[in-house]
């Protein structure tokens, strides 16, 4: 695998490398359990700012252990109030690249899983589990957990676990929403690279609809959301690769709609 055309200025605490038109981010600082420092955050920046025109999905994975201890508690000791909310808007804008980025972005999780959420598509191993600990380390989350993560759990739940520090295994992280895959221990990043190459495939449009159309609808009146959803679905249907896929299926070419 090569990483031609990635960011080429990432810190050695992350991995980029090409499968195809799938670009893989790794958190590679096992070490300290992948645990995010200011530099892996704008590492991670500029990776989704600076992705090649021909990638079509991305695919994060961390290695070693776990997945992400989350915040680097050691960058913690020194800030003030003021650099507390610079550093906020540090994970604030990065995160927003990967949530309203160019391409979707599928994530494999395994171990501890401290933070994240925000990737589109979700793929657990059976190792994997979820913690909030801010509330036995005295912070609050400032990386855009309080926005992120209550329309995928809800508010209860991530009261719960911020408060009492109670964990979730990936069989409850499956049940509550958190992931939409469980697959077993080794198996995921087979299975996410699947998914992202199936995803790359896409036409564009819808996925760049998916992304940023669907999540906002999400979020208007229904009558707002009835409107945008016939503006965005008119474009995309109106568009030369929606044209080429239904001719695809009408003369028996393109795939059908079958079960996994
Ligand atoms: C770290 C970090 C870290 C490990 N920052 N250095 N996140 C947390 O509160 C989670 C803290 N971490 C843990 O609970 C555990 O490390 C794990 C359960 C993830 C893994 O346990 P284990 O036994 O495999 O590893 P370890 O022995 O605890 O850690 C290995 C090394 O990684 C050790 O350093 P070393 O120099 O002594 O070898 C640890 O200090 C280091 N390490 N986690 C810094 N997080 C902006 S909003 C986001 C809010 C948050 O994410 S808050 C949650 C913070």
């Amino acid at each position: 695998m090569s990483s031609k055309g990635l960011a080429a200025q990432l810190p050695s605490s992350l991995a980029a490398e090409r499968h195809g038109s799938v670009a893989v981010l790794k958190l590679n600082r096992p070490q300290k359990r992948n645990a995010l420092d200011d530099e892996t955050i704008i590492g991670i920046e500029q990776f989704f700012t600076s992705l090649p025109e021909d990638i079509g999905a991305v695919l994060i994975a961390g290695d070693g252990e776990h997945f992400s201890a989350g915040l680097d508690l050691t960058e913690l000791k020194e800030r003030n109030v003021t650099q507390g909310i610079a550093h906020s808007g540090l994970w604030h804008r990065a995160f927003d690249k990967i949530q309203f980025g160019k391409v979707p972005v599928v994530a494999v999780l395994h171990g501890a899983v401290v933070g994240g959420g925000l990737e589109h598509v979700r793929v657990a191993e059976r190792s994997a589990y979820y913690a909030l600990p801010e509330g036995s380390r005295g912070i609050y989350v400032g990386g855009g957990g309080s926005v992120r993560l209550p329309p995928l759990i809800g508010v209860a739940r991530m009261m719960d676990m911020m408060l009492t520090g109670r964990t979730y295994s990936a069989e409850e992280g499956q049940a509550i929403g958190l992931t939409t895959y469980l697959v077993e221990n080794g198996k995921g990043f087979a299975k996410g690279l699947e998914l992202a190459q199936r995803i790359a495939g896409n036409a564009p449009l819808t996925n760049f609809a998916v992304m940023h159309a669907l999540p906002r609808i999400a979020q208007m009146s229904p009558a707002s959301g009835f409107a945008m959803e016939a503006l965005v679905s008119s474009i995309a249907q109106a568009d030369g690769e929606a044209k080429a896929r239904l001719k695809d299926f009408l003369e028996k070419r393109g795939p059908k709609a079958t079960r996994d």
